[in-house]
C-alpha cells in the first residue's frame, strides 16, 4: 500500500465535532490563540480534509439565547453548509457544563429546576439534532460531579441520572426520533471527581434504565488513559455487550491533565490494537475524533491536525491488515490460541459430573512458554516498518 491510500473516503466514517477543529486553544493559563471559525466554514474546511462528517453541541451552532427565528435561520443555513460540502451530521449532543447555571451539574445538580432545566434543553438539543439528521446523541455529564461530597449523597446524584436518561428515552420514543443515546465516561474535568468516571460504570448503569436497549456507550480513549485504564478493553466489553454506539478518538498520556492529543500521537500501540479490534469485530458507526491542534497552531495547522488523525487511522488499520495475514504471527497464534472462545459449555448436571470427573495434568499445562515475547517483537516490526 502507498502513502497516497491513507486517503481518507467517506466509508471510513470520519468525522469531528465542531468544537474540536473549532478550538481556539484557550487553556487555564492563556487566552485563545486562533479566530473563531465560524460553523460553516468548519464544514468546508472538513470537507477539505476528507471528512465524512461533523457532529455539535446545541451551543456549538445556536448561542444559548438566540431568538426563536434566528435559531431558525442558523440551522437553516448550516444545512445548506452541510448539503454543499457533501458533509453529513451522525451524532448530536448538548452542552450541559459551560453555562454558569451548570456550575454544580446538571441533571444530579442541588437544584431541581437546574435538573429539570437541563431535561429540557437536552430535549431542544434532540429537536436540533434530528432536524440535522442525527442519529446518535450523547450524553457527557462533565459537570456531575463533585469537588467535595459534602454536597449530597452520591446515590442520590445516580438516582437524579436514571430519572433524567428514563425521561429522555420516553420523549426519543413520543416524537419518534429514532435516536440512539451514547453515555461518555469521564473519570474527572472539569470536576474534581465526575460520577461514572469509567465506561464500565456506565454499562453497569445502563442494566437499571427503562429504555436499556435505547441506551449505549461513547468510550473515549483520553478519559479511560486518564484513568490508567486499557481503553481496548473497555471498548471490547462495550462491543461484546452490544453496547458500542460511538467512539471518540483522540490520545492522552496517563497521569495528565486532558490532553485531547492527535489520534494516535501519544499511545501508538495501544491505538493500534484498538484500530485491529474495531476493524476485526466490524464496528461500522463513526469514527469521531474528540480532540483538538496545539496551542501552538493556527488555522494550517489545524488541518495538519485533522488530515493526521484520519491517516494514522488508516496506517494503524493497513497495519492491522498486515499483522492478521503474517505467517508466523499466525502460526503462533494457533499454537497458543488456537481454541478462543469456549471451554465448558452450558450448564447441566450432567456435564458438571463430567467436569468434574475429568483429571487435568496441572504440570503439563503450565509447562510450555507462550511465545509472547516473540508475539509482542512481531507487532513491533509491523508497527515500526521493517516487516
Ligand atoms: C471532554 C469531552 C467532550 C464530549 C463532548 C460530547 O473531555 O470535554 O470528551 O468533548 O465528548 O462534550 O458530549
Ligand atoms: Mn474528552
Ligand atoms: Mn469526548
Amino acid at each position: 500500500m502507498s502513502s497516497s491510500d491513507y486517503q481518507p473516503k467517506p466509508e471510513h466514517k470520519f468525522s469531528f465535532g465542531l468544537w474540536t477543529v473549532g478550538n481556539r486553544g484557550r487553556d487555564p493559563f492563556g487566552e485563545a490563540v486562533r479566530p473563531t471559525i465560524p460553523p460553516n466554514d468548519i464544514v468546508a474546511l472538513l470537507a477539505e480534509v476528507g471528512a465524512w462528517g461533523v457532529n455539535l453541541h446545541d451551543n456549538d451552532l445556536v448561542p444559548i439565547d438566540a431568538s426563536p427565528s434566528e435559531r431558525d435561520r442558523i440551522v437553516r443555513e448550516f444545512k445548506s453548509a452541510c448539503k454543499r460540502h457533501g458533509i453529513v451530521v451522525p451524532m448530536a449532543t448538548v452542552n450541559l457544563f459551560y453555562d454558569p447555571v451548570f456550575r454544580d451539574g446538571a441533571f444530579t445538580a442541588n437544584n431541581r429546576d437546574v435538573r429539570a432545566y437541563a431535561v429540557q434543553k437536552t430535549m431542544r438539543a434532540m429537536e436540533l439534532g434530528a432536524e440535522l439528521g442525527a442519529k446518535i446523541f450523547v450524553l457527557w455529564g462533565g459537570r456531575e460531579g463533585t469537588e467535595t461530597d459534602a454536597c449530597r449523597r452520591p446515590d442520590h446524584a445516580v438516582k437524579n441520572l436514571r430519572e433524567s436518561v428514563n425521561y429522555l428515552c420516553e420523549y426519543n420514543i413520543d416524537k419518534k426520533y429514532g435516536f440512539k443515546f451514547a453515555l461518555e465516561a469521564k473519570p474527572n474535568e472539569p470536576r474534581g471527581d465526575i460520577y461514572m468516571p469509567t465506561t464500565g460504570a456506565y454499562l453497569g448503569f445502563i442494566t437499571t434504565l427503562d429504555h436499556p436497549e435505547m441506551v449505549g456507550v461513547n468510550p473515549e480513549v483520553a478519559h479511560e488513559h486518564m484513568a490508567g485504564l486499557n481503553f481496548v478493553h473497555a471498548v471490547a466489553q462495550a462491543w461484546e455487550a452490544g453496547k458500542l454506539f460511538h467512539i471518540d478518538l483522540n490520545d492522552q498520556y496517563p497521569g495528565r491533565y486532558d490532553q485531547d492529543l492527535r489520534f494516535g500521537s501519544a499511545t501508538p500501540k495501544a491505538m493500534f490494537w484498538l484500530v485491529k479490534f474495531l476493524e476485526d469485530v466490524g464496528y461500522d458507526g463513526p469514527r469521531h475524533f474528540d480532540a483538538h491542534a496545539y496551542r501552538t497552531e493556527d488555522v494550517a495547522g489545524v488541518k495538519d491536525f485533522a488530515r493526521g488523525c484520519m491517516r494514522t487511522y488508516l496506517i494503524l488499520k493497513e497495519k492491522a491488515k498486515r499483522w492478521n495475514a503474517d505467517k508466523e504471527i499466525r502460526e503462533i497464534l494457533a499454537e497458543v490460541n488456537g481454541s478462543p472462545t469456549g471451554h465448558v459449555g452450558k450448564y447441566s448436571s450432567q456435564n458438571a459430573k463430567s467436569l468434574l470427573n475429568r483429571s487435568f495434568d496441572r504440570a503439563a499445562l503450565s509447562q510450555k512458554g507462550l511465545q509472547y515475547e516473540r508475539l509482542d517483537q512481531l507487532t513491533i516490526d509491523v508497527l515500526l516498518g521493517v516487516r
